[in-house]
C-alpha cells in the first residue's frame, strides 16, 4: 500500500529529490533485464531528469520502446529507523524499478505517482543504485492506445509515431523521483470535505477531516485549521472529526483562500494539507460554486514545451498561470491526462478551476473485447489513482473520465443498437458510477467528440462536447458554422436539460498569418471562430462553460494536417507569444 500523499518535509518526514542527471540507456531488444543492466548500463549516455526523453538525444526523438534510467543516491544518516519509499511522479508509460540489484516493483501507466517500500534493500554505508526500466512501446492494450491509429484504425490522416490521440507520445520519467523516510505508523491518507453557511453574523465553513494510517493505529491524533483543533481517535487505523471555522474565508477564482490543515498522529506523525473552504454543485442546467452560478472560462491544455517535451517543466508552468490570469481565464481542463502535482497546487493558489481528466484517450469499443476489458481496468485504476491524489485541491471542480470515446470507426459511427454502441454506453456508464462513488463531493463528465452517440451523455453531472464547426466541419464557412453550433447545442439543451460545456472548439492558426476576408489557417479567421462560439454562450447561460482548444500550440506525431508535427490551435504559439486571438479573449474575458 503505497501513500499518494504529497512529499513534505517536516519533522517526522524526509524526502530526497532525486532530480538531476540520470544514466540513460535505451533497450530496442530487451536485453537488459536478462544482462543485469540494474547494476550497471554498458554504454550510457546522460539524461535530465524530470524530462521526456524524445526532445533531449536526436537519436531518440521517435524512440518509443524501452530504455533504462540509473542514478546513485546516498541515504542521509538521520533517516535510520525509518521506512524507505522511492517515489516516482510520472514514468510514461510501464516501469520496473530496482533499488541496489532487487527489483522492487513494476506500474503500469503514466502521468500518476507510484511507489514502493525499498527499506528492506537500502544501503547506509554506500550510495543506493537505483534503476528504472521505462517501456513506451505503442500498443493497443495501453492506456491511451497506441500503434493504432484514431477511431482504431489507420487512415492516410494518421501521423508518425502512430497513435490514437492527437500530442506526441513523450516518453521516460516526466515528473520528478523522489527517496521518502516515512515513521513506521504514518499518515497514509486524508480525506477532507467542505461544506459552509451563512448567517448574519459572517460565513461558518465546517471541515470534514477524515485520515487513515498505514497501520492498524488505535491512539489518539489531532486535527487543526487556523487555531481550530479536535482530537481525533483511531481504530483500526482511521479516524474522522470535523472543524467549525468561524468568519471563514471562502475559496474560490479571485479570491483563492487557503488554510493549513494540520493533522498529527500523537508522536508519530504529522502532515500538513493546503485546503479551500468551498462547494461545487450542478442544479438544473447551471453549475455553481459557493451557491453562486459560475461561467467557466478558459482552456483545452497541454503539458508540453520545447526541450522539455511533456516533462515537469515549472518555469513554464508559473508562465502558464501568468497568462491564464492576463487573459482573463478561471479554468482549464487537464486534457489528456493527468498534470503534474505542482500544476495542481498553483490552481488552488491561483483560484482556477480543473476539470481533471485521466489519461483515457482513443478508446474505441469496436476493438477485440480483451482489449476493451483491459482498457476498462486501466480505466477504472487510473480514475481510482486519479481521485486518490487530487481529491483534496479545491480546484477541482469535475472528473472527466475520457475524451473522445468513440463506438466504431472514427469515420462511419454505428447504429445506435450495435454491440460497439452499446458496450460503450456500458463501458462508460460503469466508469461514471464509479467514479462518483469514489467521490460523491464533485461532478463526473466526459469529453464527446462529434459522432461519440450523444446517449452516452445520459449519466454525466454535465454534458462536454468537443465541436469543431468551421474546421473539421464546414471549414472556411463561418456563417454556416454558426447555424449548425447554435442548433446542436439547442438540441442537446432540450433534450437533457442540463449544463453544456463547450470542452473544445477552434482553429489552427498559423502565428503571422493574415487574410481578409478571414481564411482557414489565418489569425483573423480563429478570432472569428471563437467569437461566434463565445457570441452564443453569452446569451445562453446554460453554455456553462467555453474551453478553447488549446492555450498553446503543442507537439504532435508527424502528418499531413499536422503541419511541422504541431497542431497550431493554440491562442498562444508554443513558446507562449500571443495570436490575435488572444487579445480578443482579453478584451472579453478581463
Ligand atoms: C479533438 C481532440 C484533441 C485534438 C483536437 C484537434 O480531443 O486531442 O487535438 O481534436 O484535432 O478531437 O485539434
Amino acid at each position: 500500500m503505497f501513500s499518494l500523499l504529497y512529499p513534505q518535509q517536516n519533522s517526522h518526514r524526509n524526502v530526497l529529490d532525486l532530480s538531476g542527471l540520470w544514466q540513460f540507456q535505451e533497450d530496442p531488444h530487451n536485453v537488459g533485464v536478462a544482462q543485469a543492466w540494474y547494476n550497471a548500463l554498458p554504454t550510457p549516455s546522460s539524461i535530465a531528469v524530470p524530462g521526456s526523453w524524445n526532445e533531449q538525444h536526436e537519436r531518440l526523438r521517435d524512440y518509443t520502446d524501452a530504455a533504462w534510467y540509473v542514478t546513485d543516491a546516498w541515504l542521509p544518516q538521520g533517516w535510520r529507523g525509518q521506512r524507505i519509499f522511492v517515489r516516482v511522479g510520472s514514468a510514461n508509460y510501464f516501469a520496473r524499478v530496482w533499488v541496489n540489484g532487487s527489483e522492487v516493483g513494476t506500474h503500469e501507466g503514466g502521468h500518476l505517482p507510484f511507489g514502493f517500500d525499498i527499506s528492506p534493500h537500502v544501503r547506509w554505508d554506500a550510495p543506493n543504485h537505483i534503476a528504472i526500466c521505462v517501456d513506451n512501446t505503442l500498443r493497443q492494450d495501453r492506456l491511451p492506445p497506441g500503434g493504432v491509429g484514431m477511431g482504431g484504425g489507420t487512415s492516410m490522416l494518421s501521423g508518425y509515431p502512430l497513435t490514437s490521440y492527437d500530442f506526441f507520445p513523450y516518453a521516460g520519467l516526466q515528473r520528478q523521483v523522489w527517496l521518502m523516510g516515512l515513521p513506521a505508523v504514518h499518515i497514509h491518507d486524508i480525506t477532507v470535505n467542505t461544506q459552509f453557511t451563512r448567517q448574519n453574523t459572517g460565513v461558518t465553513g465546517t471541515i470534514e477531516v477524515s485520515v487513515q494510517t498505514n497501520a492498524d493505529y488505535n491512539g489518539a491524533g489531532t486535527i487543526a485549521v487556523d487555531g481550530v483543533s479536535s482530537v481525533l481517535y483511531f481504530q483500526n487505523g482511521k479516524a474522522e472529526g470535523t472543524l467549525s471555522i468561524p468568519n471563514a474565508k471562502l475559496w474560490g477564482p479571485g479570491h483563492p483562500h487557503l488554510y493549513t490543515l494540520r493533522v498529527t498522529l500523537g508522536e508519530h506523525d504529522s502532515y500538513t494539507l493546503d485546503i479551500g473552504i468551498r462547494t461545487f454543485a450542478v442544479k438544473g442546467d447551471r453549475l455553481y460554486l459557493n451557491d453562486e452560478p459560475i461561467t467557466l472560462k478558459g482552456f483545452g491544455k497541454h503539458e508540453d514545451f520545447a526541450g522539455s517535451g511533456r516533462g515537469l517543466n515549472l518555469p513554464v508552468m508559473v508562465k502558464d498561470y501568468d497568462l491564464l490570469r492576463w487573459v482573463g481565464a478561471n479554468s482549464y481542463r487537464t486534457a489528456h491526462y493527468p498534470y503534474s502535482e505542482e500544476a495542481m497546487q498553483m490552481a488552488d493558489r491561483h483560484g482556477v478551476l480543473i476539470i481533471d481528466e485521466t489519461p483515457a484517450v482513443g478508446l474505441a469499443f469496436q476493438f477485440d473485447p480483451a482489449i476493451v476489458k483491459r482498457h476498462y481496468e486501466l480505466c477504472v485504476q487510473a480514475t481510482e489513482t486519479l481521485i486518490e491524489r487530487d481529491k483534496n485541491h479545491p480546484c477541482v471542480i469535475a472528473w472527466s473520465i475520457a475524451n473522445e470515446p468513440v463506438a466504431g470507426s472514427f469515420f462511419a459511427p454505428p447504429a445506435p443498437d450495435s454491440p460497439a454502441f452499446k458496450n460503450g454506453a456500458q463501458f462508460l456508464d460503469n466508469l461514471i458510477a464509479h467514479a462518483k462513488e469514489l467521490d460523491p463531493s464533485r461532478a463526473v463528465t466526459f469529453a464527446g467528440m462529434m459522432i461519440s452517440p450523444s446517449a452516452w451523455f445520459a449519466n454525466v453531472d454535465f454534458i462536454c462536447v468537443n465541436r469543431y464547426y468551421g474546421w473539421y466541419s464546414m471549414g472556411g464557412q463561418l456563417p454556416p458554422s454558426q447555424a449548425a453550433f447554435a442548433a446542436e447545442m439547442t438540441a442537446l439543451h432540450t433534450q437533457y436539460g442540463k449544463p453544456i460545456i463547450v470542452s473544445e472548439f477552434g482553429a489552427d492558426t498559423v502565428a503571422g498569418m493574415h487574410a481578409q476576408p478571414p481564411e482557414m489557417w489565418s489569425e483573423e479567421y480563429q478570432v472569428e471562430v471563437i467569437k461566434f462560439h463565445l457570441d452564443f454562450a453569452d446569451a445562453h447561460p446554460y453554455i456553462a462553460c467555453m474551453h478553447i482548444w488549446n492555450f498553446a500550440d503543442f507537439k504532435t506525431a508527424q502528418g499531413i494536417i499536422r503541419m511541422g508535427g504541431m497542431n497550431l490551435k493554440g491562442v498562444f504559439t508554443r513558446d507562449r507569444r500571443p495570436k490575435m486571438a488572444a487579445h480578443l479573449l482579453r478584451s472579453r474575458w478581463v
